[in-house]
């Protein structure tokens, strides 16, 4: 996901521009203002932390662009793509370290694992959303 602060700040391009020059598919895409429900489903398991209400409060603040992407390995590159969630901890190349500061301004979102991608697609797309297709250097890009 790209959160409100990078969907203002101009940095959608910038992210999928990473996402695709890595090689990974984008099968569903989405730019909306997240509902107030929709956040506090998604980030349930922060319920009860001093950071959970400006969390929702921030991730409703505006549109955000939600992306299924697809590739071998894709959750676990997508987290190191990301950086750390600390922008200030996030290694320069990473999208929180080159474009970053704050932990609760932190430009993306990315699941964490098979099961949270699942609860998370499952959230915000239908089924009929996701597009079944192959990127014509599928190829070129696995052995
Ligand atoms: P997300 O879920 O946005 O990819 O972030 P991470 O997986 O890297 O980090 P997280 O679940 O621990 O935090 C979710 C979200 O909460 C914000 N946050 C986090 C915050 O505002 N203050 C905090 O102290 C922490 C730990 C940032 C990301």
């Amino acid at each position: 996901m790209i959160k409100p602060d990078g969907v203002q700040r101009g940095l959608i391009g910038k992210v999928l521009q990473r996402i695709e020059q890595k090689g990974f598919k984008i099968v569903a895409m989405k730019l909306a203002v997240m509902p107030e429900e929709k956040a506090k489903a998604h980030y349930a398991e922060h319920v009860g932390k001093k950071f959970y209400q400006d969390l929702v409060d921030f991730i409703t603040s505006g549109p955000s662009v939600s992306l299924v992407v697809e590739g071998r390995g894709a959750i676990a590159a997508m987290r190191k793509m990301n950086g750390a969630t600390n922008p200030a901890e996030a290694v320069p190349g990473t999208l929180r370290g080159d474009f970053g500061i704050e932990t609760g301004r932190n430009v993306v979102h990315g699941s964490d694992s098979p099961a949270s991608a699942a609860r998370e697609i499952a959230l915000h797309f239908c089924a009929s959303e996701l597009v079944n297709f192959k990127r014509i250097d599928e190829a070129w890009l696995y052995e």
